[in-house]
């Protein structure tokens, strides 16, 4: 689903040593200010350094975040079932890479190269979606990914596409639109097995078993842990917590998982009818926090497909970057 439409970000010039002047606090309420109003912040605009580093830290975790995420399903396109099934999925992992080059975009605004982002990436400094250092096991994998992850992902970035930063928000809309494609050859597939065969079902069964914690931690640790969230929220970077946003995808998807006859492996998941809200056994924080910090199942082999491809494709990168020369080797007619 890669079109056009998109027009590319203009980098701020601003030199990112300027991130550590104190903040002045005329500047700083006048900011605050247009937050409040509900004004979009874009490149050239003054804004605190926090709110700077902030967004380069999320934008740049996001886009990392697709590329690795093409990578689960990627193992899956010479596998998938049937030519349609094929094509579907070719188009499917080549968008999460088309999101990834606008989120990389949106981030470079901010003052940071994206050869430093991708170092960053490499070295294992920055992080991306704890829900991406899984295998794919199965064609099920790919089926619960392209439902339940690509459902998870937009009920956090149509919330956070109203946010305040102009280019995150403008790349999170046009995203939105491909993810919700994404989720419904997702759906397809998922009911597909979910009808079909005794050995289908038990194959989906298992899937939704094994990928059921990472999607509960896709969300982030529980409010009252999370670092972030309170800057980024008064910010309007962040526009519902993390225990929010879990609720929201527990209360759209669960009833859609339960319906098709499927279960999902936590005995005290219910809806608190008094509440209005989803009450679950709490997935293991400890586990989250290993997989993010590098030592989840497939950490390293995912660093390393990525470190194999920044390798191969550098002669092209160094191409790219030639000057025109007046001499063409082909000339043009
Ligand atoms: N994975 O204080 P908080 C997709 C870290 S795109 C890894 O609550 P925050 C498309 C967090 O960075 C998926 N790390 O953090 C697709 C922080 O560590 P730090 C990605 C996580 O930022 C589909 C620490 O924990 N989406 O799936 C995670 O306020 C299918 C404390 O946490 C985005 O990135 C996690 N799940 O809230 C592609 C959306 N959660 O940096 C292919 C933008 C937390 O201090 C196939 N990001 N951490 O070392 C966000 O909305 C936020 O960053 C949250 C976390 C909500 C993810």
């Amino acid at each position: 689903m890669y079109g056009g439409g998109y027009i590319f970000e203009e980098p701020n010039k601003r030199p990112l040593d300027a991130d550590q002047q104190p903040e002045d606090p005329e500047k700083l309420a006048a900011f605050e200010d247009r937050i409040t109003r509900g004004e979009k912040i874009e490149p050239g605009d003054w804004m605190p350094a926090a709110y700077r580093k902030q967004l380069i830290r999320l934008i740049e975790q996001h886009a990392h975040s697709e590329i690795i995420g093409a990578l689960p399903e990627g193992t899956w396109i010479t596998r998938a079932p049937g030519f349609k099934r094929k094509l579907a999925l070719i188009a499917k992992v080549q968008d999460e890479i088309g999101h990834g080059q606008l989120l990389y975009n949106a981030a470079e605004t901010l003052g940071k190269s994206r050869e430093a982002m991708i170092n960053d990436l490499l070295s294992g400094k920055s992080k991306y979606s704890n829900v991406f250092n899984y295998p794919a096991e199965t064609w099920a994998d790919v089926a619960v990914i392209g439902f339940l992850i690509d459902a998870a992902a937009i009920v956090n970035q149509v919330a956070n596409a109203k946010g305040s930063y102009g280019p995150y928000c403008r790349a999170l809309e046009r995203i939105c639109y491909e993810e919700s494609f994404h989720l419904k050859q997702g759906h397809d597939a998922f009911i597909e097995l979910a009808i079909g065969t005794p050995a289908q079902k038990a194959m989906l069964q298992d899937a939704l078993n094994r990928w059921w914690p990472p999607i509960m931690h896709f969300f982030g640790p529980p409010d009252k842990s999370s670092s972030h969230s309170e800057q980024l929220m008064r910010w309007k970077v962040k526009m519902a917590s993390n225990d929010d946003m879990r609720n929201q995808f527990l209360e759209a998807y669960v009833p859609k998982i339960w319906e098709l006859g499927l279960t999902l492996p936590d005995p005290a998941l219910m809806k608190n009818e008094i509440t209005g809200r989803w009450e679950y056994t709490d997935p293991d924080w400890d586990e989250f926090f290993r997989v993010i910090n590098g030592e989840g199942p497939c950490n390293a082999e995912r660093l390393q497909v990525r470190k194999w491809a920044e390798e191969q494709g550098r002669w092209v990168r160094k191409a790219l970057m030639q000057p025109i020369t007046e001499k063409r080797a082909f000339p043009v007619a």
